[in-house]
């Protein structure tokens, strides 16, 4: 019904429509329609009203809200629905739970800033307002050694839609972080439950530097990270953004799952940033160093070091400072 009425309201962009049109289109009483308005301020929204003009719509939250995500979205499954929070703290850790507890493939959870945002092997991810951070609830009919593959996919799909939506196109460093200019934009984290045979769930969680000025980043990040805006100049819009993930994503898991994920593959090596390089390892007992020359069919590395060609499910990998190519 909200989603009705704030269509109605968009319509006009920004002129007055009357209660009575509005009670009509909608087909509730007046006092139901005011109802409604009084939700979607609550929400963020801001509408004037006037008497005997009705209502207009004047200005839409920079907020990431279910709304925005479904107006103009068009997917089947990925972010059907959408859980959309102020602040929590960790998105994975919410569709985590809303997994175990059966929640549908395609649901993705929102927040605006995360109090405990998680990065691999328990480090932490620094989650301020203006990024955006992402949890989408996944239940492939793949064995578990396939995992990796969806994050190569998100990897993916978070390239492309920050290429459609603003002035820059990220590399991608295997296998979760998305680079620009040697700087790290946004970060993947992708959790599994699964028995000896299937996936049970995957949470893709994806965090992206959108909004986030550069003097932002001080100490250890100073040096390592940046945002969409501080290397284009400009604000993003953060929902365009997640509309263009969600398409992305369903389109790369739909095609995967009717004839593999050969295209995912050839898309992630031509964004790839780490092929080609002299890279360190780094494992957790010891460190590898060679050159990236691949990833195989399930999305390892290989690296070709000084005693043949080695094959790596996880690691951090860093580029090789001395290999400037
Ligand atoms: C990652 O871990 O890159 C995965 C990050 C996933 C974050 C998302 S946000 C939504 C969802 N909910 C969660 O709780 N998490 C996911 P890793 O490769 O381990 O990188 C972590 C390292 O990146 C840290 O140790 C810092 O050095 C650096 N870092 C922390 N915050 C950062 C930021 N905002 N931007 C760039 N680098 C950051």
């Amino acid at each position: 019904m909200k989603e009705t009425l704030l269509a109605i309201l968009k319509e006009h962009s920004g002129a007055y429509v009357s209660g009575e049109e509005l009670s009509n289109r909608m087909q509730v009483s007046r006092t139901a329609v005011w109802k409604h308005i009084g939700g979607l301020r609550e929400e963020g929204y801001e509408i004037e009203s006037a008497p005997r003009l009705g209502y207009r719509l004047v200005a839409v939250p920079d907020l990431l809200l279910p709304l925005e995500i479904h107006d103009g979205l068009k997917t089947e499954v990925m972010g059907k629905k959408v859980y959309h929070y102020r602040e929590v703290d960790s998105t994975n850790r919410v569709a985590r739970e809303l997994a175990r507890a059966g929640e549908a493939e395609g649901a993705v959870v929102l927040a605006e800033a995360q109090s405990a945002g998680r990065g691999r092997l328990g480090r932490a991810w620094n989650s301020p307002c203006g990024g955006i951070w992402l949890s989408l609830i996944l239940r492939p009919k793949l064995p578990p050694y396939k995992a990796q593959l969806l994050t190569l996919m998100a990897a993916v799909a978070a390239t492309e839609a920050t290429a459609a939506v603003s002035a820059v196109t990220p590399g991608i460093k295997w296998p979760n972080d998305l680079m620009i200019n040697g700087k790290k934009l946004a970060g993947i984290l992708t959790e599994v439950s699964a028995e000896m045979e299937q996936l049970n769930y995957i949470v893709l969680g994806l965090g992206i530097n959108a909004n986030i000025p550069a003097d932002w980043f001080a100490g250890e990040l100073e040096q390592i990270a940046t945002s969409i805006m501080a290397q284009s100049g400009e604000a993003v819009s953060r929902v365009a953004w997640v509309q263009a993930f969600l398409r992305n994503m369903e389109q790369e898991y739909m095609q995967a799952e009717q004839i593999g994920f050969e295209d995912v593959l050839k898309r992630w090596r031509r964004y790839s940033v780490t092929l080609g390089k002299g890279v360190d390892v780094q494992l957790a007992d010891h460190r590898e160093s060679g050159t990236a020359v691949d990833i195989d069919e399930q999305g390892a590395l290989l690296v070709r070091t000084e005693s043949g060609v080695k094959t790596f499910w996880a690691g951090d990998v860093s580029l090789r400072p001395d290999d400037g190519k």
